[in-house]
């Protein structure tokens, strides 16, 4: 019997199916992440996470929960204010949305034509594959795009789910509304613990939350330089790994591997040659364990220098502001940062344009990779938009959509090279 059996038996995970997952989990990491010469050893950390990530991680949530009576609250959107979870005393994960799972089961709940985030959302439920999501007291969901909106009513069936109503625009009425469904989840939150939110318990929070996107934003600014000094690759697993892990720990962690980054660009040290095609990718999340582009892109000899992205620079991009000194002011403060999100379902989003032109240029990306999973509106509809300013300050661009399947690897390798070569 493996060391965390019992437990996942006890979360009623299906052990048979758990099992695959984890193996072929374990070789995708091993021939993605493992084979990569000259990494940090920082990232031995972020290798014991994943390789023990529903293993060491659950475990402790488990014990949080027996021991401390603290609460689990699961997200997939980076809408829901995690500062106000933890000043709740409760601990915020984003949940498992990034790998086929349960597709035949989902397919009979919600239609076919769905992007592969929505179906794996419902799908790791169904198919009791996820330790996280087994683990949630309360699974809170968000009105941003039709399709998940939709789907979190699908979910409802078989977990407890909880909707935050996200504005579709970002003017001072919708403020107003987003504001009231802060306050709304700040109350559900203190009665399901038990906790009232304090000023202090919520500074506290704010400063804990901010304290990690600082770090992920230092990371970002290292990877600027020439040679660049991680892969694509391995910062898109910090990114991810800073939805599951203890946030002090991985800030603390994130900072020592930007330490050892530091070092290694004063010893003019990178992971490619100088002079490889930089690229940005930009659209919708990636989330774990959705490595496929990133690793089809840096085998196709680019370098990876940022993410515009929620698993990226959209979540990280913005603080909140500290300074606020009752919980009135601290509310104010998470709905001015939280609306401040330019996510595709924002009508209209011209800021997102903005953003992706100020983070090519401040990557001196050659180029941008616009990833849209297939079936996504939001992100699909405004990639024209994004092309056309891009092309207009002459930065080459293309648009890859795909989905979680590996039929298209060889396809979209073929892509990406000649991509590569133009941008060069
Ligand atoms: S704030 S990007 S995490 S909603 S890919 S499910 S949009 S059809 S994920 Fe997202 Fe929050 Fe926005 Fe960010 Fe729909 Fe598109 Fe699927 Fe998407």
């Amino acid at each position: 019997m493996g060391k965390y059996d019992e437990m996942w038996e006890k979360l009623n995970i299906d052990m048979p199916a758990h099992e695959g997952l984890m193996a072929v989990l374990g070789k995708f990491y091993g021939d993605i992440y493992l084979s990569q010469q000259g990494r940090l050893q920082g990232m031995e950390y972020l290798d014991l996470v994943l390789s023990e990530i529903h293993g060491l991680r659950v475990r402790e949530l488990q014990e949080a929960k027996q021991k401390e009576g603290r609460k689990v609250i699961g997200t997939f959107c980076v809408f829901v204010p995690e500062e106000l979870t933890i000043a709740a005393n409760a601990i915020q994960v984003g949940l498992c949305s990034g790998a086929d799972a349960g597709k035949e089961e989902v397919e009979k709940l919600i239609p076919r034509n769905t992007c592969a985030l929505i179906k794996s959302l419902v799908g790791f439920k169904l198919a009791h594959l996820c330790p996280f999501t087994e683990s949630c007291d309360l699974i809170v969901g968000e009105t941003t795009c039709d399709g998940k909106k939709k789907a979190y009513e699908t979910l409802g069936e078989f977990a407890p789910v909880y909707v935050m109503e996200v504005p579709q625009c970002t003017s001072e009425d919708d403020k107003v509304l987003w504001k009231a469904e802060i306050i709304r989840y700040k109350e559900k939150i203190e009665e399901m613990t038990g906790n009232t939110i304090t000023a202090e318990s919520l500074k506290k929070a704010i400063v804990i939350v901010n304290n990690k996107r600082k770090a992920i934003q230092r990371l970002n600014k290292l990877r600027v330089a020439e040679p660049v000094p991680i892969s694509g690759r391995d910062a898109l697993l910090i990114n991810q790994m800073g939805f599951y892990d203890d946030p002090e720990r991985f800030t603390a962690q994130v900072n020592l591997l930007c330490d050892q980054l530091e070092e290694k660009i004063a010893k003019g040290e990178g992971v490619a040659p100088k002079g490889t095609p930089r690229l940005l990718m930009s659209g919708c999340p990636m989330a774990v364990p959705n490595w496929k582009l990133p690793y089809v892109t840096e085998s196709a000899g680019a370098i990876i220098v940022g993410e515009e992205s929620c698993v990226g620079t959209r979540n990280i991009r913005d603080l909140v502001d500290e300074n606020g000194k009752t919980v009135d002011d601290m509310i104010n403060a998470l709905t001015d940062r939280y609306l401040k999100i330019d996510c595709a379902c924002f009508t209209p989003n011209t800021e997102r344009v903005d953003n992706i032109l100020d983070l090519a240029k401040a990557t001196k990306a050659d180029g941008v990779l616009q990833y849209t999973l297939m079936f996504c509106q939001p992100y699909a509809q405004e990639n024209f938009r994004v092309e056309k300013s891009l092309r207009q300050e002459e930065i080459p661009s293309m648009i890859v959509e795909t989905d979680y399947g590996m039929e298209d690897v060889e396809q979209l390798k073929t892509r990406i090279e000649a991509f590569v070569e133009m941008v060069k």
